[in-house]
């Protein structure tokens, strides 16, 4: 049973030649693998300006399919876990940089910038320092600063200084630097952290601080505050762990307020949760989201970059913390791009091809699929194509194929994450042995290059479960 579901998608037009001449003036990222090849979120963002970036732990930097993405799709990486005090000085006076350090030459290796995160935390603290007795805690404070932003000076462009250092009604977090040292505490931070690493950017970074409210308000305060005194702060980093249908609506005001006080803004950890499992409506709502959120960005000069809390689903924070939640970011469990994930490219300025959709249902248990074609570059004589599988049904898929027509003489060459046969113009894409399994709602995505001498219309692909 088969019932087409042709669908056309917007389509973004950017050439990747547009985007590397913006790039040769912009910041350091990935070339495009070709020139014809569909540009990044991280080459889009550079074209605008703006970076787009990823943060990463050290334990998925093993798993190659994951560093695949994170190497190429990103033009920023923040350090999610292993820069933080109780890594980097886990006993009194004896610092550890490796697993930071290991981030950092990933970045490096691939032309990224990298914010550093974060120098004063109440949380991930060794229990030593929480028993500094007080008169040689300020000390302490200024000596991990000056060691840590010391031994990354001129690999971070961003630090996190201090973070999240208010309660949700504005008042001061009753940290141990805010009970031992009192409020002045943040602003001796921000001064260490400037004499260590006298070029990086210095931030102040927060969750729920996106909209205008209590909590904002205070930050907003602090940082006027520190301007008038000329206490060195550069930048205001609103985290945005935010909920499916919640983006703040003064979300764009308030990344203008803070700009307007002579400081820069940066979109620091960003997810969308939902409760799960995913369907399409929660897709389309989360990527109208995602589309909200880089639009804010986008409409104040100053704010200069978006980082999401990592990119896949398979590697977020959410569901260890928010039980029943996730689905949160712009790639599914599988490297799979997200409606979300499309939200950002086109929001970012790229455009898409026209895709077509056809769904059938097959092999009696209940699992059916959908296929869904993008030409995601074109150049003279020849193309790159990238085929999305949905399972549309109730059961986890053992097996997908996907087929279509070349009608103009077009050819299908090297193909990526499928097998690939022909019979004159007939492709029949078979899943590869290790993305045969899909999960209800799960996509998993392969991807060809092709010769095309005349036009290259979009097929339509029908898929088929076993
Ligand atoms: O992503 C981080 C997770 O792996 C850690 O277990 C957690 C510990 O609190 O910290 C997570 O990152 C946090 C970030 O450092 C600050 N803002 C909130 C982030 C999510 O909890």
């Amino acid at each position: 049973m088969s019932a087409p579901t042709g669908r056309a998608r917007r389509v973004l037009a950017a050439t990747a030649a547009a985007v590397v001449g913006t790039l040769a003036v912009g910041m350091a990222v990935a070339a495009p693998s070709s020139a014809a090849a569909e540009p990044t979120l991280g080459q889009l963002a550079a074209a605008k300006g703006r970076y787009f970036g990823s943060a990463t732990d050290n334990p998925t930097l093993t798993n190659s399919a994951y560093t695949a993405v994170l190497g190429s799709e990103f033009g920023q990486i923040t350090v999610g876990n292993t820069q933080k005090w109780q890594y980097t000085e886990p006993r009194r006076g004896q610092f550890d940089y490796t697993q930071g350090d290991q981030i950092v030459a990933f970045a490096q290796a691939h032309n990224q910038i990298v914010r550093g995160h974060t120098l004063v935390w109440h949380n991930q603290l060794p229990d030593w320092v929480t028993s500094v007795p007080a008169g040689e805690l300020l000390g302490v404070m200024r000596n991990h600063i000056a060691n840590v932003a010391g031994h990354y000076k001129g690999t971070v462009v961003h630090w996190d200084v201090v973070n999240e250092a208010f309660e949700e009604n504005g008042t001061r977090r009753q940290s141990v630097f805010q009970q031992k040292l009192g409020d002045s505490y943040i602003a001796e931070a921000f001064k260490a952290a400037r004499a260590a690493d006298p070029n990086a950017k210095l931030y102040y970074n927060d969750y729920n601080i996106e909209g205008i409210g209590a909590k904002s308000d205070a930050v907003y305060n602090m940082v006027r505050s520190f301007k008038q005194q000329g206490i060195p702060i550069d930048g205001v980093g609103l985290q945005a762990h935010l909920v499916l249908g919640q983006v703040p609506s003064s979300l764009r005001q308030n990344i203008q307020r803070f700009a307007d006080l002579g400081v820069d803004v940066a979109i620091t950890e960003l997810d969308i949760r939902m409760r799960t499992p995913r369907d399409a409506a929660k897709d389309a709502q989360q990527a109208a989201d995602y589309r909200t959120v880089v639009n804010a960005c986008l409409a104040v000069t100053r704010c200069v970059g978006i980082t999401v809390w990592d990119f896949s689903d398979g590697y977020s924070w959410i569901p260890s913390v928010f039980p029943g939640e996730g689905a949160a970011l712009i790639y599914d469990e599988n490297f799979g791009k997200k409606p979300s994930y499309w939200a950002v490219f086109e929001a970012l300025g790229g455009t898409t091809t026209t895709t077509t959709t056809t769904t059938t249902t097959t092999g009696g248990n209940g699992a059916g699929c959908t296929a869904t074609y993008r030409v995601v570059g074109q150049w003279n004589g020849g193309y790159q194509g990238e085929v999305t599988v949905r399972n549309t049904g109730a059961t986890a898929t053992t097996g997908w194929t996907v087929r279509w027509t070349l009608a103009q003489g077009q050819t299908v060459g090297s193909l990526w994450n499928g097998v690939v046969s022909t019979n004159g113009q007939e492709v029949t894409v078979r899943n590869a042995n290790y993305n045969g399994t899909v999960a209800p709602n799960g996509t998993t995505t392969f991807g060809f290059t092709g010769s095309s001498t005349g036009t290259n219309p979009v097929p339509t692909a029908t898929c088929t479960t076993s």
